[in-house]
C-alpha cells in the first residue's frame, strides 16, 4: 500500500450541522491523518476554479452557489491508500445511493448538499492540494 495524500472538504451543509468533529473523527478512526486544515468561506471564483472540470455541466451554477453558501473546512489527509480510503468513507455522490455507515449516508441530504468532497485520483489530489495549500502549510507527521 502506498502512502498518499488527498484533499478533503467538509461542505457548507455539514459545517452548518455542526458535524465537523464527527466527520474528522471518521477519518482519524480509519487511520487517515490530518496534515493540513483551514476554514474558509469560498468566493465564486475560488469555488468555480476548484470545480472547473464541471464548468459545462448543467449543475455547475448550483454547485458553485452551494459551495459559496457558507464556510467550509478544507484539509489534507495522509495515509495508506488515502485517496480511495477517503472515497469509501464518503460514500456515493448521491446520498440516496450511499452505503449505510458512510459519511454521505449519515450526514448528507441531497446530491447537491452532500457533506464532503474527496479527490478522485492522484492527479486530482495533487492539483487540489496545491489549489488550497502552500508547502509551508502542510505538516508531515
Ligand atoms: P465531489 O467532487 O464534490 O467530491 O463529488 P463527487 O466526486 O462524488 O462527484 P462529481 O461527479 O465530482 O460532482 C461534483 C459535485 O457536483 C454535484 N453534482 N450534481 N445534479 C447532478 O447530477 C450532480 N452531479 C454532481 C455534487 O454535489 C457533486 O458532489
Ligand atoms: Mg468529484
Amino acid at each position: 500500500m502506498a502512502t498518499e495524500r488527498t484533499l478533503s472538504i467538509i461542505k457548507p451543509d455539514a459545517v452548518a450541522k455542526n458535524a465537523i468533529g464527527d466527520i474528522i473523527a471518521r477519518f482519524e478512526k480509519a487511520g487517515l491523518k490530518v496534515v493540513a486544515a483551514k476554514m474558509l468561506h469560498l468566493s465564486e471564483e475560488k469555488a468555480g476554479g476548484f470545480y472547473a472540470e464541471h464548468k459545462e455541466r448543467p449543475f455547475f451554477k448550483d454547485l458553485v452557489g452551494f459551495m459559496t453558501s457558507g464556510p467550509v473546512v478544507v484539509q489534507v489527509l495522509e495515509g495508506d491508500d488515502a485517496i480511495s480510503k477517503n472515497r469509501e468513507l464518503m460514500g456515493a455522490t448521491n446520498p440516496k445511493e450511499a452505503a449505510p455507515g458512510t459519511i454521505r449516508a449519515d450526514f448528507a441530504e441531497t446530491i447537491d448538499a452532500n457533506a464532503v468532497h474527496g479527490s478522485d485520483s492522484p492527479e486530482s489530489a495533487e492539483r487540489e492540494i496545491a489549489y488550497f495549500f502552500g508547502n509551508d502549510e502542510i505538516c508531515p507527521r
